[in-house]
């Protein structure tokens, strides 16, 4: 087995919290902290051992809270600071730690640094934010915007154009402003010092700019996130927070890695050097995803990529996640959505994710198997990105009708729609009138209630590979081996510790698969399935694996 160094982070699993819709106390349709307060029992029950909050920052929530007004302040519809206090004491008490989203690549245009530096171009923040002179009365440069349109907006004070890599109510900060990095440390400190555990990190890879802001390519253009993760001070800039904030307190950091090359990725999170010890990539979550559009994908593809990130050296830990707030619900997209097979693919899914190396990532709904919404009509959808992106694909000659069909696999709507608690109005979510977003309409079904206490649901299921993982060193540090790369159906490997070998056996599709066992295996028996009868019987070589089963063996 490889000498991993081991971390509190690599063994524990983190569950992410999208406050606004998880759990509403007051009955005004939007999810807040007395929510999560009123739920610590359940996720105590769930097993999980880290939260991760989306932002829970004052907002006007043009993108949900990623768009900061007052980095000091908590959101007006979750609470206040006593709520959050109370939920960080409770949370303590329940040994689950807390990890913050810190959002420092934009603020909210509303922020009172924005205020400021709009006003004149000899204001003291100015230099807050990324101001360019136009070119010929054109943007500075032809960069667009991840949410549609250009990525400067031309502001009428100054008639100067600022950035914005995403709505225009999120004006790009200026890292190469010393007091602008300052203030952000300052923020950090703020929270870790009321005891937070550590910070998932917005888009952290974008901070640093190429000051030329060159003109970008056809590919470049359809893949900004790829010259934006790019700029050349990012690594020197993550030196300095870790130097002035993050080397002082023991938590962890877990950075969106959005475009990043790996080259870059590994050179932050080398264990030796260390800047943030952990990153998202998303490779894995978002196969087959060009921009807004979903395209088919194969299990060798899926495969090599869990290989690539298995394989590397002793100083990278990966994560492992399916789902988040910006990516439509795993059962969906890669599971089975054929009612016979749903409730078998979401366990199929619960082992995949917990038995792979790295740190598992679950978000809300996840483990109860929670599926994409089905949407009309575009003018169903919520998402800033949805909505923002609709003129310029519009225009480009897609359809109405293709777009949606697009969005109904890949909109980040499907994770936004409310937790399903329990079959009564607005799935448990909220007693009030309206909920601020539809709750899928498959709530009477697959909801908290009906699998609390059923032995059978997803989840039991996911509540006893927790149990399973907890302190597992031989599972959480073994080494990873893929038996079959090359199978459609089957995706088949090992963990082998110093002590154990474990092997985790899924099928991925309708069919019933045989697969010759090999004879190291001989004795191998069924520890978790999600098929009551075993289809190992001793002595056995070659294996009928039926459609959507998944087991792990120890081997004796
Ligand atoms: O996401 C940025 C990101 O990498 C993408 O997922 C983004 O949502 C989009 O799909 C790019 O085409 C982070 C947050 O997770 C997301 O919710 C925010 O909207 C975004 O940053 C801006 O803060
Ligand atoms: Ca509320």
């Amino acid at each position: 087995m490889k000498n991993v160094n081991k971390k509190w982070w690599k063994e524990q699993v983190v569950y992410q919290i999208y406050p606004r819709s998880f759990k509403d106390s007051n009955g005004d349709g939007i999810g807040d902290l007395r929510g999560i307060i009123s739920k610590i029992d359940y996720l105590k029950e769930l097993g999980i051992d880290i939260v991760w909050l989306s932002p829970h920052y004052d907002s006007p929530n043009a993108d949900n809270g990623y768009d900061i007004r007052d980095y000091y302040k908590v959101m007006a519809d979750f609470g206040t600071m006593e709520d959050f206090d109370e939920m960080l004491a409770l949370l303590k008490q329940n040994n689950i730690k807390l990890i913050l989203d810190l959002v420092v690549n934009h603020s909210s245009d509303e922020h009172q640094w924005f205020q400021q530096s709009r006003l004149s171009k000899d204001n003291p923040y100015r230099d807050y934010y990324v101001w360019r002179a136009g070119n010929n009365g054109e943007a500075p440069s032809n960069w667009p915007s991840f949410f549609g349109g250009p990525a400067w907006e031309k502001d009428e004070a100054s008639g100067e154009y600022y950035l914005h890599y995403f709505a225009k109510k999120q004006p790009d900060l200026n890292w190469e402003n010393p007091k602008v990095r300052e203030n952000v440390y300052d923020i950090m400190k703020f929270w870790l010092d009321k005891g937070v555990d550590g910070f998932r990190m917005d888009v952290i890879t974008l901070i640093s700019k190429d000051q030329n802001f060159p003109a970008l390519n056809e590919h470049q253009l359809n893949h900004p996130e790829t010259i934006y993760s790019s700029g050349p001070r990012l690594y020197e800039f993550l030196d300095e927070m870790n130097t002035q904030v993050l080397s002082k307190y023991d938590v962890m950091t877990v950075g969106e890695a959005f475009g990043v090359s790996d080259d870059l990725a590994y050179k932050i999170t080398d264990e030796r050097d260390q800047k943030i010890n952990l990153v998202f990539l998303f490779d894995i979550a978002r196969i087959g995803r060009d921009n807004w559009k979903q395209n088919p994908w194969n299990l060798p593809e899926l495969k090599a990529l869990f290989a690539q990130q298995n394989n590397s050296d002793e100083f990278h830990w990966p994560t492992i996640f399916f789902n988040n707030h910006d990516n439509p619900r795993s059962v969906s997209k890669f599971g089975s959505m054929d009612p016979k097979y749903r409730v078998r693919s979401a366990k199929l899914l619960a082992i995949l994710t917990l038995t792979q190396k790295g740190t598992p990532f679950l978000y809300q709904g996840e483990e109860i198997g929670m599926t994409n919404e089905v949407f009309k009509a575009i003018e169903e959808f919520d998402d800033v990105e949805a909505i923002g992106n609709y003129n310029q694909i519009i225009a480009s000659g897609v359809t109405r009708e293709t777009y949606l069909k697009e969005l109904n696999k890949s909109s980040r709507d499907h994770s936004r729609t409310p937790m399903q608690w329990n079959n009564t109005k607005n799935g448990g979510f909220s007693e009030g009138e309206k909920s601020w977003f539809r709750v899928n309409a498959n709530y009477p079904e697959i909801n908290v209630e009906n699998q609390l206490n059923d032995k059978n649901s997803v989840f039991s299921f996911y509540k006893s590979l927790l149990q399973f993982r907890k302190n597992n060193y031989n599972l959480i540090y073994g080494d990873y081996e893929d038996l079959c790369p090359e199978d459609q159906n089957l995706f088949i490997y090992t963990r082998t510790g110093t002590d154990k070998t474990y092997l985790i056996v899924l099928n991925m599709s309708n069919l019933e698969v045989t697969w010759a066992l090999p004879h190291v295996y001989k004795n191998p028996e069924v520890i978790i399935s999600n098929y009551h009868e075993s289809s190992i019987t001793p002595g056995q070589s070659t294996l009928k694996i039926r459609p959507w089963e998944a087991f792990i063996c120890e081997n004796s």
